[in-house]
């Protein structure tokens, strides 16, 4: 064979192998991302591939969030808390698909922001706006009776049991802006027995706040209203736990 034609049909040859080569290399590169990604994507993807994959970088693989926790690789807080998938399994212990793990209605993220334990339903002690209910003085007197003290005492309980609860004391007169001298001295008179109480029984000084509330005699409809011309709203003492905390639970 002519030389110079053995030397072209090597060529030829080598062309033609060098591009199946190239052809094959192109075939095996891996297709790009669609442009927003899906779980219906992410799970056509072979194990390895997802097992190299952070698509939300919140330090999980695509593949233990898929198959081992069952979270989303596309979101880096699955539940909203506010605490990233990875922080909930490997730093709180907390559940990265429930948003309060303790149930008692503050948020994970809350928890870790107010320094209290997320995994309990106890911590932090909590006092609910209508947990110590209103109690009434007799009319004309500066003294509870037995009942009312016994309340007193749950309430005193209470907030022994919430020592970072402060309590706001409303003592109802009949008339705060210019109460008689023996009205404005009953009111104090309440006022004091009842702070003096909280306070014999443990409740420190500085948690308590005191303050008069006018009760007008045209708002008194209450049916209570006795031959003095008085009703029990004006001789109620309500109880408003002042809430140390950030946050209000959600119940
Ligand atoms: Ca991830
Ligand atoms: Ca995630
Ligand atoms: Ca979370
Ligand atoms: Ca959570």
């Amino acid at each position: 064979m002519n030389f110079l034609l053995l030397r072209s049909l090597k060529t030829v040859a080598l062309i033609a192998f060098a591009s199946v080569i190239l052809i094959a290399c192109g075939t095996s590169q891996p297709e790009p991302d669609p442009e927003s990604l899906t779980i219906e994507y992410l799970i056509t993807l072979s194990e390895e591939e997802l097992m190299d994959r952070d698509s939300d970088g919140d330090g999980l693989s695509d593949y233990d969030e898929i198959y081992i926790y069952g979270t989303d690789p596309l979101n880096p807080d699955t539940d909203g808390d506010g605490l990233s998938d990875y922080d909930e399994i490997f730093l709180y212990g907390t559940d990265p698909l429930i948003k309060d793990t303790a149930g008692n209605g503050f948020t994970d993220g809350q928890e870790v922001k107010m320094g209290t334990d997320p995994l309990d339903p106890d911590d932090p002690p909590f006092i609910r706006r209508d947990a110590l209910q209103s109690i009434y003085f007799s009319h004309g007197e500066s003294e509870l009776d037995e009942t009312a003290i016994k309340t007193l005492q749950l309430h005193t309980d209470i907030l022994l049991t919430a020592e970072k609860f402060g309590v706001e004391i409303i003592v109802y007169t009949n008339n705060a802006e210019t109460p008689d001298e023996s009205d404005a001295t009953l009111f104090d008179e309440r006022a004091e027995f009842v702070s003096g109480y909280l306070i014999q029984n443990g409740v420190t000084k500085d948690r308590i706040e005191i303050h008069f509330e006018a009760v007008l005699t045209d708002d008194c409809t209450d049916e209570s209203i006795n031959d003095f011309g008085s009703c029990s709203e004006m001789r109620r003492v309500a109880f408003r736990p002042i809430n140390p905390y950030p946050f209000y639970p959600d119940y």
